[in-house]
């Protein structure tokens, strides 16, 4: 990855657009300015511009999916949750592996701490719908585990 030509090369009228179209942050689009350079050294801003573009309609997705996780996991439905929503949904999840024969090398509770360390963003024991989406779609591990079939069997079923 040596010598990246001038990785950061969008103009602040164009990281302004952008901030707008796509919701993310300028730090975040010149991360991927920089991803995009990396992949199409001789990209223009117009290819860039498709690029998030393409982006955003795979991120619509995964944000929908996201919220239907945080349907599932609010069963009170006050748009927040809770530890013991959590620690609930973690406990099925982890007996039904469990039943399957699947072998589990993490707790519920360590699962869910880990839950709360990646997505409550601001410390107050509650993961709120915003704090959730954005938790998620930032980090596609999470995601990864939550379209685990095992979670999904669990969950859906
Ligand atoms: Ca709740
Ligand atoms: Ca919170």
């Amino acid at each position: 990855m040596a010598n990246r030509a001038a990785p950061n090369e969008l103009d602040a009228e164009t990281i302004g657009f952008l901030m707008e179209a796509s919701r993310l942050s300028a730090d975040e689009l010149r991360l991927r300015y920089a991803e995009f350079k990396e992949m199409q050294p001789e990209g223009r801003t117009s290819d860039f511009m498709a690029f998030i573009a393409r982006g955003q309609s795979s991120n619509a997705r995964l944000r929908k999916q996201a919220q239907q996780f945080f349907d599932l996991f609010d069963s009170n439905h006050d748009r927040s949750i809770s530890k013991d929503e959590v620690l609930c949904v973690m406990h099925t999840v982890f007996q039904t592996a469990r039943d399957r024969g699947v072998q589990l090398n993490k707790s519920p509770e360590a699962v869910c701490d880990e839950f709360f360390k990646k997505l409550d963003a601001d410390g107050n024991s509650e993961i709120s719908e915003d704090e959730f989406v954005q938790g998620v779609l930032t980090d596609p591990d999470l995601l990864k585990i939550l379209q685990n079939p095992e979670v999904m069997n669990t969950l859906m079923g």
